[in-house]
């Protein structure tokens, strides 16, 4: 693979734009609307569906086309199609990064070790859809001859925040009569919550674990194993009420579920890139193959987007060059995700694990130092409720924090005048932003002279809208590519590996020495830092 050999700060348009961004830092949005009577057409762009307003960013036309000779300098198009063709661009696992081929059509072809993965792919696909079809139809059958009613999907990080945001995303689509739970937390409760009002003759466990050896969900496993015979008593009702998602076959056998049962996918499905691969079972048995290969076609499109349209009218590279721009020039710390959408309650969960697991990196590829701020903290609540707690401190703190706004046109529970008043506050909340209060329109309202201050809004802060026109399974595909792409953009921009995490091991490995301290009939022998052995100690005599 090809690297961009200059470091980041030595880029030519690295340096333009910190020239530039000076400029662009004195500049009040208030200015840069009344300049351009165009602004809200010329900085928006309308790609797949999907509806991007950026011109409430403080930004010009230059400004646009600097970031986008950075990302020329830094190779994005190079780096994309290594990506799309199967190099192996995660360089420290020395692995492939191919989500795009989990969506890809049936004539595509896209060789990995001089093999086709598509056709795998499908394969793969054909069998969820032949199993989610028999759940679905109460078809497959308990261990006592009973249809399944419950769904629990075991699995934690990417075997696990997908499937639940996709779940919520689209219950609007699922099949009702089915009952969906997640399971992921080492936390008994989680378990023993997700199952206290359930009957295990009815109950199906999606095992998800692309390794099959995560501490949290083979104890979670076990634990619903065990549940399971308890209720049931006998080992061939496992065959009838567990399935494994995994590319271990050898550990899924290991613990006793037929491989038959198993449903594959391969190391070059990173955890938090594979909600469209089997790892999204759950979600196929709840909206059903037809809608599942729907949302698959918008991935698929958002995809053919990213990797075709100008940089200047690409969507995921404008969000990703637009994130780089607040980080690195005017020392934004975190990026605000506001869906006006409940069924997207989880969508900015979802997204901080696929933005900070993946860009929360401090060294390049070669391994210096970024020399720059790179991931973002990514957060955010469903529009409107965040309006009534924290929206407060973007509208008047002392922080920037660049939004996005995500609504739809429609609504997929039209009632009254609900949906109207929903939208309304969506672009209320970006205009206010943008623009704000000054103090004398504030004090023309009538208020006394002490409390101006304190009803000034300064305005000047960033956001973007994205609309589309439904939440359906092809939009909600589209959305997640977009910012898995926006991601990925930033990750070449920096120059860092987007798709390993190191980051997680030093904590699960200390851990794992601490439980056979907690569990120990004999009091341990301790050698931890004074603060982390008194815990211990603690934990030992109270427990
Ligand atoms: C995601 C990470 C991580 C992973 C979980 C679960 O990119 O790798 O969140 O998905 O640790 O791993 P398993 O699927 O192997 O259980």
């Amino acid at each position: 693979m090809s690297e961009p050999t200059i470091p980041l700060a030595n880029r030519p348009a690295w340096k333009a734009l910190q020239t530039h961004a000076t400029q662009i830092r004195a500049t009040h949005l208030r200015q840069l609307f009344a300049d351009d009577p165009h602004r809200g057409e010329r900085f928006a762009i309308q790609a797949e569906g999907i509806f991007l307003d950026y011109s409430k960013n403080r930004i010009t036309a230059e400004t646009i086309a600097l970031l986008t000779h950075l990302a020329e300098e830094s190779r994005l198009r190079e780096r994309t199609e290594s990506m799309f063709t199967g190099q192996k661009i995660n360089i420290t696992e020395n692995r492939a990064v191919l989500h795009v081929a989990l969506r890809a059509p049936k004539t595509e072809s896209i060789i990995v070790d001089g093999e086709d993965v598509v056709p795998e792919v499908h394969k793969v696909l054909d069998k969820m859809s032949t199993f989610s079809d028999r759940v679905r139809s109460g078809e497959w059958k308990g261990h006592t001859g009973k249809r399944i009613r419950n769904v629990v999907n075991i699995g934690i990080g990417g075997s696990d925040l997908g499937p639940v945001m996709a779940y919520e995303a689209l219950k609007h689509y699922s099949q009702r009569d089915l009952t969906f739970r997640f399971v992921s937390n080492v936390d008994g409760t989680d378990f023993a919550e997700a199952v206290q009002d359930l009957k295990a003759d009815e109950t199906l466990f999606l095992v998800a674990s692309k390794t099959f050896t995560t501490l949290e969900t083979m104890t979670n496993a076990h634990t619903a194993r065990d549940w399971t015979l308890a209720a049931l008593g006998d080992e061939s009702a496992i065959a009838k009420h567990f399935v494994a998602i995994s590319t271990n076959a050898k550990e899924v056998a290991r613990f006793g579920i037929d491989t038959e049962n198993m449903f594959g996918f391969w190391d070059w499905v990173g955890g938090r890139y594979s909600m469209d691969s089997a790892i999204g079972l759950s979600t196929m048995i709840a909206i059903g193959p037809v809608n599942f290969h729907a949302m698959l076609a918008g991935f698929h499109a958002m995809d053919r987007h990213f990797r075709t349209a100008p940089l200047a009218e690409n969507l995921p590279a404008l969000l990703g060059l637009l994130t780089v721009w607040y980080t690195d020039f005017f020392d934004a710390q975190t990026v605000a995700i506001l869906p006006y959408e409940q069924y997207l309650k989880r969508f900015p969960a979802y997204l901080q694990q696929l933005t900070m697991e993946s860009n929360g990196k401090h060294v390049t590829l070669t391994g210096e130092h970024v020399g720059a701020d790179t991931g973002p903290i990514y957060w955010g609540e469903p529009g409107t409720n965040g309006q009534h707690s924290f929206y407060q401190l973007i509208h008047q703190g002392t922080r920037l924090i660049p939004c996005d706004f995500i609504g739809f046109f429609k609504t997929l529970n039209p009632l009254g005048r609900h949906h109207d008043i929903l939208t309304a506050n969506v672009f209320a909340q970006a205009e206010a932003l943008a623009f704000g209060k000054t103090a004398e329109e504030v004090k023309a309202s009538g208020t006394p002279d002490e409390l101006v201050p304190h009803k000034v809004f300064e305005g000047n802060r960033p956001s973007n809208t994205i609309l589309a026109d439904l939440l359906t399974p092809e939009t909600l595909g589209k959305l997640i590519a977009l910012y898995e792409h926006a991601v990925f953009t930033q990750g070449v921009i920096w120059n860092i590996d987007s798709f390993d995490q190191w980051g997680v091991e030093l904590g699960k490995v200390l851990a794992q020495k601490i439980i056979g301290e907690l569990e120990s009939a004999e009091e341990p022998a301790l050698d931890h830092d004074v603060s982390t052995s008194r815990l211990i100690r603690l934990y030992r005599s109270k427990k």
